[in-house]
């Protein structure tokens, strides 16, 4: 039976025997460190000690052999954990390290062999303790301005990791001063075997774009071993839409000549810059456009160019145009900005004054439509000295001194029948009513012929 059994279970049955045979001794062992726990038990002893990976320097005594002069001690381990050692004056030294990290390091079980007939058991136990250094991952964040995150709606998680666990004792310390604005919220409620968590960065304050567009800090992880470790996170700020387009390149007055062509170019840019959408434009609420269709004042949407042509000054007699154009986020056109455009209009002289029409004294109208000369022919006595019957309306419908013009009487071929005549005023701006009178009724005579019938012009 023995023969079949592999060298370990061969030394459980030789313990076995030797324990119920009641033939064999033991060697008693004693502590002589403080760190290291030495207990009695049924079977031997129990040694209890913390991992000491981080503090090792060549050997640690684990303990000494009391009862033997220890010219013949071995130790016999139970499996294949075992450790290096040796014995000098009764004391028993391990010559490496024990790493609880290390699952093989955790624990070993071993006989010590006196001789050939002296053994006792002893089980080495050794503890975890917060030795390793944690890791904590930053993740590449971008939260949105204007918006508070909190554990539940951040997107924004550190992996935290530490080979020892005991994650909830974990102190995360944002730093660069940027402590007040974000924060990594650390989990206490975790079981001291977790090795890796999710800790979740929050924001204590809104984040602005136009203020500051990225963060750059480092985060400190301690843990109850005082290990730390420092990384640098960078937070990206997310533009939210909150801002109308802004103008860049306006023309808002321009002054040009009526019935020319005029090209303008604006510009605006989309508000909230980290988005920077494209911006359409558009001609809005121009109630002098609607009036007067005829006018041709348009607005690439996409560019911004204006043309304006067609203006006619004269027709309705207005000097200013103002044009309302808007700036618009194209896919979001709740977000605009609107500008006014003035256009002072001057006028080029390119029309003469006219007679409209006359008006005579029983309230009828003769009107002309056209500017080629006008005969009117009336008849009144000899010695007539009053007005005549009518008076006639002269308008010029340019402005300014383009719209002066003066009247008068001149004469009619060789004979000039003026002298016996006025008109007033002589002059007009715009319009105005002219009348003419006889002046010098003594050479109305029809006795002298030549005077029954006289011609004069009215020149404008
Ligand atoms: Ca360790
Ligand atoms: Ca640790
Ligand atoms: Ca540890
Ligand atoms: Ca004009």
């Amino acid at each position: 039976m023995i023969l079949i059994m592999d060298i370990h279970k061969l030394n459980i049955i030789i313990i076995w025997m030797l324990i119920f045979s009641g033939v064999h001794c033991s060697v008693n062992i004693e502590t002589v460190d403080d760190e290291v726990d030495i207990k009695k038990t049924d079977h031997g002893y129990a040694l209890t000690m913390e991992e000491n990976n981080h503090k090792f320097s060549n050997k640690k005594a684990l303990f000494k052999i009391t009862e033997s002069d220890c010219t013949h001690i071995t130790l016999n381990f139970f499996s294949s954990n075992s450790f290096t050692y040796n014995i000098d004056d009764c004391i028993l030294y391990s010559l490496q390290a024990f790493d609880y990290e290390v699952p093989t390091q955790r624990s070993y079980s071993m006989l010590i062999i006196d001789g050939t007939t002296t053994e006792t058991q002893v089980k080495i136990y050794i503890t975890n303790i917060d030795d390793e250094v944690p890791i904590l991952h930053c993740p590449n964040c971008i939260l949105d301005e204007n918006t508070m995150y909190d554990k539940d709606n951040t997107p924004c998680f550190y992996t935290l990791e530490d080979p020892d666990g005991f994650l909830s004792f974990m102190t995360i310390t944002v730093n660069n001063e940027l402590d007040k604005t974000f924060e990594v919220i650390t989990n206490q409620d975790l079981p001291n075997e977790t090795y890796s968590t999710e800790e979740p960065l929050i924001n204590l304050i809104t984040l602005n774009y136009k203020t500051t567009d990225f963060y750059s800090f480092s985060v400190t992880v301690i843990d109850s071993g005082n290990n730390n470790a420092t990384v640098n996170a960078i937070i990206n700020v997310n533009d939210i839409r909150n801002t109308n387009p802004r103008w860049t390149k306006i023309i808002n007055f321009a002054e040009f000549p009526e019935k020319s062509v005029q090209e303008f170019d604006v510009k605006a840019i989309d508000g909230d810059t980290g988005i920077n959408s494209s911006i359409c434009y558009e001609i809005t609420g121009q109630d002098d456009l609607k009036q007067h269709s005829d006018y041709d004042i348009k607005i690439d949407k996409n560019t911004g160019h204006i043309i304006v042509k067609n203006i006619d000054r004269d027709k309705y007699d207005i000097n200013v145009i103002e044009v309302n154009i808007t700036a618009c986020v194209c896919d979001e056109t709740d977000w605009c900005t609107p500008q006014k455009l003035n256009y002072y209009i001057e006028d080029i002289d390119d029309h003469s004054p006219i007679i409209v029409k006359n008006t005579y004294l029983d309230g009828t109208d003769q009107e002309f439509n056209d500017n080629e000369p006008k005969i009117v022919n009336i008849e009144f006595l000899e010695n007539f000295s009053g007005s005549f019957n009518f008076s006639s309306l002269i308008q010029d419908i340019d402005t300014g001194e383009n719209a002066q013009f003066e009247v008068q009487l001149v004469p009619e071929g060789d004979f000039d029948y003026t002298v016996a005549y006025i008109i007033v005023p002589t002059a007009g701006y715009k319009f105005g009513n002219f009348k003419i009178s006889v002046s010098d009724k003594t050479y109305l005579d029809y006795e002298n012929p030549t005077w029954i019938n006289n011609y004069f012009h009215v020149s404008i």
